[in-house]
């Protein structure tokens, strides 16, 4: 039999950093509630999140990165909103954000989580905050919850 590791939903002990962008603010705090909700849902505390708000998703990388660096937190949540809306400008800011946070995790080894949607309209983005689809930020917050849980039981083989 193989031996499995699976990381539980248990958010108890576990210190979040979330970093959230300022930009489509009224997508991204319905994101940011969504994590919230996921943290306290699955026995995490508020006292033990931190949220830093950037001014767009571009900015999110560096500010994930200074909190990964820092030792103070178990995990960072990067949380925005890339809306195409017509310009190219879309295109440049979602890559680099994506890039950026995945450069982070593995620069640092703490899981930072991808929690930035990319619409191509801001119907298609009301719906990844939580009315048709699954508030995005509540799915990137579960995800934390489990990366750690099992980079954790990794460490303590
Ligand atoms: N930032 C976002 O978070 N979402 C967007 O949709 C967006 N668009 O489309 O322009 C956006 N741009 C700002 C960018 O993230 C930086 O804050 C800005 O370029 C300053 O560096």
């Amino acid at each position: 039999m193989p031996k499995t590791i699976e990381g539980q939903l248990d958010a108890k002990g576990i210190k979040f950093g979330v970093v959230v962008s300022r930009f489509n603010h009224f997508i991204t705090e319905r994101l940011l509630s969504g994590v919230m909700d996921a943290i306290l849902r699955n026995g995490g505390a508020d006292e033990n999140v931190t949220v830093a708000w950037v001014p767009g998703a571009f900015e999110i990388s560096l500010v994930a990165k200074t909190m990964a660096e820092s030792g103070k937190y178990d995990t960072v949540i990067a949380v925005g909103a890339v809306i195409r809306g017509g310009t190219p400008h879309f295109d440049f800011v979602a890559a680099e954000a994506a890039k950026g946070v995945a450069q982070v995790g593995l620069q640092t080894g703490v899981p930072v989580i991808y929690g930035i949607i990319t619409t191509d309209t801001i119907e298609q983005a009301i719906e990844r905050a939580g009315t048709k689809l699954p508030n995005r930020g509540f799915e990137a917050a579960l995800s934390a919850i489990e990366t750690v849980n099992v980079l954790k039981q990794i460490g303590g083989e």
